[in-house]
């Protein structure tokens, strides 16, 4: 090969470089509130921690988690608990709790903690506590968020996952199922507090849709005296564009 032609195919490889970098989206400007350790969340009605990980108080960070007891089946669900996780890391959490390496049906991007629900059947964590599916409320604890940003990953079965309240009023916004391990974001604005629903119980999978959450929030107070609230849904690849849909 020519000296010239190598200094071509370097030049060629560069240029595709470049593009590459330049279609890559823009940095959020919203930071992520999940915490960058892992362990299992303080929930306000808990108390305390049930498992053997890492107990993360999440006041520090300027918000609480309540996980609710939800309905689904006809059948009403204790309330899960909540961890901040790395995909990519293996975890033996005690209390029946073990997230193995690959999960079996629920693996968002790698690389940032994502919070991740572990459902409670009959007093006990559900499929070893791999089973991704809670309702919680987060309160920013009398401070109103200019925006937040939730990324849903890996929601497969339509009308579950989603935002069910946001400031105490209910506003409901669930998402359509999407391939596996697809990420679908809602936005909100002017948010003191929101309800989340993650996830599915059983059918059409053997134990349930699993979903983990990532929420950023941009935290310059509102300006705004009207509450407006804003939600956009969309999902990353080639559903983007049909799953936009926009409320004001
Ligand atoms: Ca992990
Ligand atoms: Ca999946
Ligand atoms: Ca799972
Ligand atoms: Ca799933």
């Amino acid at each position: 090969m020519s000296k010239l032609s190598q200094l071509v195919k370097v030049l060629v490889a560069s240029t595709l470089g470049l593009s590459v970098l330049a279609s890559m989206p823009a940095a959020k400007a919203g930071v992520s509130i999940v915490p960058t350790t892992e362990g299992e969340i303080k929930l306000l009605n808990n108390g305390d921690c049930l498992s053997l990980a890492p107990c993360i108080d999440t006041t520090s960070l300027g918000y609480t988690v309540t996980s609710l007891s939800y309905n689904q089946n006809n059948k009403t669900y204790s309330p899960s608990l909540l961890f901040s996780d790395d995909i990519s890391t293996e975890n033996t959490w005690g209390f029946g709790i073990k997230f193995d390496l690959p999960d079996a049906g629920t693996n968002p991007l790698t690389g940032i903690n994502t919070f991740r629900p572990v459902m409670i059947k009959n007093g006990k964590p559900d499929e070893n506590g791999q089973l991704e599916v809670g309702h919680f409320l987060f309160d920013f604890m009398g401070k109103t968020i200019n925006e937040v940003t939730l990324d849903f990953h890996d929601v497969e079965v339509s009308g579950f996952s989603g935002i069910l309240k946001v400031n105490g009023n209910p506003f409901s916004q669930l998402l359509g199922e999407g391939p596996n391990n697809s990420v679908q974001t809602l936005v909100l604005k002017d948010v003191k507090s929101f309800e989340v629903q993650l996830g599915k119980v059983g059918s059409p999978f053997p134990t349930g849709d699993g979903v983990d959450l990532n929420v950023e929030k941009v935290p310059e107070p509102t300006t705004t005296a009207s509450l407006g609230l804003l939600a956009m849904t969309g999902m990353f690849g080639l559903r983007k564009q049909k799953n936009v849909t926009k409320i004001s």
